[in-house]
């Protein structure tokens, strides 16, 4: 699909001008089917089924995974779970849902089992939301030639596994999420229930398959795919997760040029959102879909409303900061280029030609940026970066130059100055050199005279200066273990899970304010889960706000912890105290290039 983008951006960088790219839909490298959404830790994650390229049929033999703060900038996550994960299967990478119990991530997906040639669901599972995804069970969890997985934890902890073309079942999930208890059960598919359908005596009510259920404010939805084909979006409600069922209309009619479509529905962040697919890029259709998101309100008897398809997507929440390491990665569109797994175990931008182009929406340059910071790699002889502004053409920033690095996973740090790059903008990072493949991007960093970090001392070069220890421990700079520069900061003889480097904040933060914090740690001896927190203590009480989720640590590599939090106080703040913790255990730490902004 690559050659397709390329070419109609080439034509169109050619004859017109510049255009504001829309931001639906949300992936532009690979084509995406069958979205499926998941709130964790205040990033909203996207599920996705993979059609492969010139598909004339549901081709599709891997799941990917991208994720959001902002609902404007998309991050890939690669692929964490394909068909080579469950030895059974043996085609058909259908369309999963993803739930998490208990700090576990459960994807439970529809795929050909080899040895029955019927349709069944399995269960990968991971640690994280972002896997790797190993086969839970071995088997399938239940067969019965029928797809589209969707799980529903009630509110009492039940857990319910619905599924179903042509016809709607359930079956209780036991705690372990990878058992059942009683027989997968038949939900009657009445008029009242589903619609009436003309003309097709086998399939009487509206319903067809992808039932997403969730509940919402005590009410029991079912949103689903109707009428095969073209399909549209109608949904159902109950008054609980079993029915009785009554149908309450169409959400997204027919449209897009995919004969399926298939929703997904959150809220994230005081907004709700309604996630389809469509064939809407170049060389898209039935069988090459693309995953797209749009911004919804519920009525206030909990009506869905009409919902149609655009270009634009929902608006950005926020700006993008860019004075933190970016992955590059991270784009609201993605012109041209392919992702690709760096050696490192991260993604990159790759197969980078003369005029490609990434789009970052709403970049908050603040009083301005003074110089910019890539890391990028070449197997050929390198190529540039042109930092453009508001558009592909737009007002050139700076110009940032690579040679050759003598391999595409060979990396270098680049830099280059930048000018007039102020307020809040969207960002092209354009490639340009000569003809074939320039350059891989792994990261960037815009820096400015004063780029607002709160922390000081953040990547540990004047030693232990400015760090403190929360609770336990002894601080020392390490010259062995660094991310960057010649130092990181070490700790060691935590007594308590809690115990780690801090700094205190009081009088540096602003009540109300939402900060994004940066860290980057590694570990000492195990692979504790860690978290960066802040404790806000007024005159009556002590809160702790957490800034970035927790994440496993190792001792193998660095992990970026990062997240975006709001901090509020009510009356005189006494002491803000930013600390790094983890979950459980004791395990010394490292810790470089920190930052709160
Ligand atoms: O992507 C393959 C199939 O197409 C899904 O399982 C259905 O829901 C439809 O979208």
């Amino acid at each position: 699909m690559r050659a397709a983008v390329a070419a109609v951006a080439a034509v169109l960088a050619t004859f017109l001008p510049a255009p504001a790219r829309a931001d639906n839909p949300i992936v532009q490298t690979v084509y995406t089917a069958d979205p499926a959404p998941l709130v964790h830790n205040g990033r909203l994650y996207v599920y996705t089924g993979h059609d492969e390229d010139g598909s004339t049929y549901f081709t599709m033999r891997d799941w990917r995974v991208y994720s959001t703060t902002d609902m404007a900038n998309w991050t890939d996550h690669g692929s964490p779970m394909s068909l080579a994960t469950f030895s059974w299967a043996s085609a058909d990478a259908w369309a999963g849902h993803v739930t998490e119990r208990n700090g576990r991530f459960y994807w439970y997906v529809p795929v050909k089992n080899r040895a029955t040639g019927r349709m069944a669901i399995g269960v990968g599972v991971s640690s994280s939301p972002t896997g790797p995804f190993t086969d839970a069970i071995g088997r399938p969890l239940v067969e019965n030639g029928e797809i589209d997985p969707n799980v529903l934890i009630d509110d009492n902890g039940q857990a319910y596994l619905y599924w179903g073309n042509p016809n709607l079942w359930y079956v209780r999930l036991n705690t372990d999420m990878i058992s059942y208890s009683g027989s997968p059960t038949q939900i009657p598919l009445t008029t009242a229930g589903y619609g009436t359908r003309t003309g097709n005596p086998n399939r009487p009510t509206l319903y067809e398959e992808a039932p997403w259920v969730f509940k919402r404010n005590g009410l029991y939805y079912n949103v689903f795919a109707a009428e095969c084909c073209s399909e549209y979006i109608a949904y159902s409600t109950a008054p609980g997760p079993t029915g009785p069922w009554t149908y309450r209309g169409t959400i997204m009619p027919r449209q897009g040029g995919s004969f399926t479509n298939h929703a997904g529905v959150v809220d994230f962040n005081g907004g709700s959102y309604f996630f389809y697919h469509n064939g809407a890029l170049p060389g898209g259709g039935g069988f090459t879909r693309s995953v797209a998101v749009e911004r919804f309100t519920y009525g206030s008897d909990g009506t869905i409303p009409a919902i149609t398809m655009t270009t634009a997507g929902p608006p950005q929440a926020g700006t993008l900061n860019p004075y933190v390491r970016q992955e590059a990665e991270t784009t609201a569109w993605a012109a041209g280029v392919e992702t690709e797994p760096t050696s490192g175990g991260g993604i990159t931008i790759a197969n980078t030609d003369n005029g490609d182009y990434l789009k970052i929406k709403g970049v908050g340059f603040g009083t301005g940026a003074t110089s910019f910071q890539a890391r990028v790699a070449s197997g050929t002889s390198g190529g540039r970066i042109e930092i453009r502004l508001g558009s592909p053409t737009g007002t050139l920033a700076g110009t940032c130059t690579t040679g050759g690095t003598g391999g595409w996973q060979n990396w270098t740090t680049i830099t280059c100055p930048i000018t007039g790059a102020t307020g809040t903008q969207d960002l092209y990072l354009r490639f340009a050199g000569g003809t074939g493949y320039l350059l891989n991007l792994d990261w960037w960093q815009f820096s400015a005279s004063g780029d607002g970090n709160l922390l000081v001392n953040s990547g540990a070069e004047n030693g232990t200066d400015g760090w403190q220890v929360f609770g336990a421990g002894s601080l020392s700079a390490s010259t062995s273990v660094v991310r960057s520069g010649t130092r990181s900061l070490a700790i060691s003889g935590r007594t308590a899970a809690w115990n780690g480097p801090a700094q205190d904040l009081t009088g540096r933060l602003t009540n109300g304010a939402t900060y994004r914090t940066n860290m980057w740690v590694r570990s000492q001896s195990g692979t504790p889960s860690a978290k960066v927190t802040l404790a806000v203590t007024t005159a009556t009480t002590t809160g702790y706000v957490q800034l970035t989720p927790a994440t496993t640590v190792s001792t193998g590599g660095w992990t970026l912890l990062t997240g975006s939090a709001t901090v509020a106080w009510t009356g005189a703040l006494s002491r803000a105290a930013l600390y790094v913790e983890t979950t459980a255990g004791t395990d010394g730490l490292y810790l470089d290039d920190a930052s709160l902004q």
